[in-house]
């Protein structure tokens, strides 16, 4: 009877150790110039009128960098909108600061789309920027609406 509780404490403590590691301080990311982005990730598109995606832009840099463009291949187009669903204007990176896209706020908005990424898939987002040039991101797909 007591050693039955053995196994499973056993495991839970296997658990948070693989927990522990995948938390740790290294932030992967891609970077371009002074530009970092992490965070990235698009939800799984409900149809393939739109799609959305989502990255953090962090500049280390001494000078604002402006985002030009994007792109995706599997998107006729992709907009950067703002949290009402506005398109925005160019969106600027400042110094020393981060351009957070986010569910709820600004957003980046893939139009027309050719495939239906499912969660687990991956796909490929370009951002032109001003500055830091191009830079071939691929975000994680998540189930829609989920964090
Ligand atoms: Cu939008």
């Amino acid at each position: 009877m007591m050693t039955r509780h053995w196994p499973s404490r056993r495991h839970a403590g296997l658990l948070l150790l693989v927990l522990t590691a995948c938390g740790g301080p290294a932030r992967p990311g891609v970077r371009a110039g002074d530009l970092l982005l992490t965070d990235g990730f698009a939800y799984a598109p409900l149809d393939s009128a739109v799609g959305a995606a989502y990255v953090t832009i962090h500049n280390a840099g001494m000078a604002p960098d402006t985002l030009l463009d994007l792109s995706s291949p599997i998107a006729e187009g992709v907009m950067v909108h703002g949290g009402d669903m506005a398109g925005m204007g160019p969106a600027v990176v400042g110094a020393h600061d981060s351009l957070v896209f986010t569910p709820g706020g600004a957003h980046l908005m893939l139009m027309n789309l050719s495939a239906l990424p499912k969660a687990g898939d991956s796909l490929a987002l370009t951002l032109r920027f001003a500055r830091a040039g191009t830079v071939t991101v691929r975000l994680p797909v998540r189930p829609y609406g989920t964090e």
